[in-house]
């Protein structure tokens, strides 16, 4: 693929400004093992590498509540940029939260300190989801300013853009908030069939259009966080999520930008997420990269997966799990993976053990 076509929008559509940006990352290690090409090292990042775990977040973020700091593009470039300056990271993510396109589009939404999202008047009726309108681009001038911006300043290194998946969204919108067992969720899946595929397609227009705006404004890459899918068994994946997320991958294959899609607990889902359509599949830790390659089946990246939680360990340790994991990962053949945690960084996590991770991957893996 020519660095032109990979810059190209859909056929039928004008080149986007993004697409000349997103130019300067095409060589990137990053964007080169997400295609499968040879790579210089293996690449790292860190999800929720930008965040809690930094003072510097901590420092920029006093007295600004979560969502509000969303819609400010010049904080959001700078939190953005921190963990890249820290830790030498291969691509930046680009900071948001999945629910900033729910609230978009007019939801009661607010991301409590300590909790996490929680929803005013959840979705449990026909009535309810009226109130979930389609996001247009418009409506997010905030995203595609802080988009251009780093892009610019990012040059060379990828921005990954990022939304949440119909099924974690979803979760969100019937429970009212965090939920372990998702059981409001799973009884209108099961008890509503019909009130369910209207509330996961309407999700994936949402969830496909706040992409397109991050990828239109230079994005060089897109992850699908489907973070809790891994509570549903395989057939039930099959009927009732899995036609909402090919829906999202389906509407942003014409861009030519590599497309990852993650979830935890999700070793039995993997091929049925790689069907789903995506270009690189996110694993967890809890199952081994060598493994995960088989299950997920060959032309396709992986990304993984290191236990977020070995990095409370002395750092020797560190190497060696770390060590074990591009040991695994060497069944793909010299390339197609990116280095990640199982899920992601938690806020208590010592950056500069994070650093030296990426040090070490880098250094070990360099050809
Ligand atoms: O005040 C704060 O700092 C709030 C903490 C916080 C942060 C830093 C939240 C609340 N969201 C975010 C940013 C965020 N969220 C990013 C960008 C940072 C980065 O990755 O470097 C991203 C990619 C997300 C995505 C996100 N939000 C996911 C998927 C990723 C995952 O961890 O599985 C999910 C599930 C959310 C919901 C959410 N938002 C915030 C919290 C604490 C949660 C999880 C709540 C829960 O347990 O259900």
């Amino acid at each position: 693929m020519s660095e032109t076509s990979a810059a190209a929008a859909p056929s039928g559509q004008t080149p986007s400004e993004g697409g000349a940006r997103r130019g300067a990352a095409y060589d990137s290690a990053f964007l080169r093992a997400a295609r499968r090409e040879p790579v210089p090292h293996t690449p790292v990042w860190f999800m929720r590498q930008a965040g809690r775990s930094l003072p510097e977040y901590l420092k920029v973020r006093e007295g600004i509540p979560m969502l509000d700091s969303c819609m400010m593009p010049e904080l959001v470039k700078e939190i953005t940029l921190q963990p890249v300056r820290r830790h030498k990271v291969d691509a930046a993510i680009f900071f948001s939260d999945i629910v900033v396109p729910l609230k978009a589009v007019g939801i009661d939404v607010d991301i409590k300190p300590g909790i996490g999202p929680v929803i005013a008047d959840p979705i449990r009726t026909v009535e309810d989801l009226q109130r979930l309108r389609p996001l247009e681009p418009d409506d997010m001038p905030y995203i595609t300013e802080a988009v251009g911006m780093l892009v610019e300043e990012l040059g060379a290194t990828p921005l990954i853009g990022f939304a949440g998946a119909p099924f974690t969204l979803a979760s969100y919108l019937v429970e009212g908030g965090p939920s372990k067992s998702h059981e409001k969720t799973k009884a209108m899946m099961y008890g509503q069939p019909e009130l369910w595929a209207a509330l996961v397609d309407r999700l994936a227009d949402i969830t496909a259009a706040f992409l397109k705006i991050q990828i239109e404004a230079g994005a060089s890459a897109v992850q699908l966080f489907d973070s809790w899918v891994g509570a549903l068994a395989p057939d039930d994946y099959r009927r009732s999520v899995m036609p909402a997320s090919s829906k999202v991958f389906d509407a942003v294959a014409g861009y030519g930008v590599p497309r990852i899609h993650f979830g935890v607990g999700t070793g039995e889902l993997l091929p049925l997420m790689s069907q789903a359509g995506a270009d690189v599949v996110g694993v967890d830790w809890r199952v081994p990269l060598n493994v995960a390659a088989e299950r997920v089946g060959p032309g396709k990246a992986l990304q993984g997966n290191l236990d977020p939680a070995v990095l409370y360990a002395p750092t020797h340790v560190v190497e060696t799990k770390a060590r074990e994991v591009l040991h695994a990962a060497q069944s793909l053949g010299g390339s197609g993976h990116i280095f990640n945690l199982g899920h992601g960084v938690m806020p208590s996590m010592d950056p500069d053990a994070l650093t030296r991770l990426v040090a070490f991957v880098h250094e070990a893996t360099e050809r």
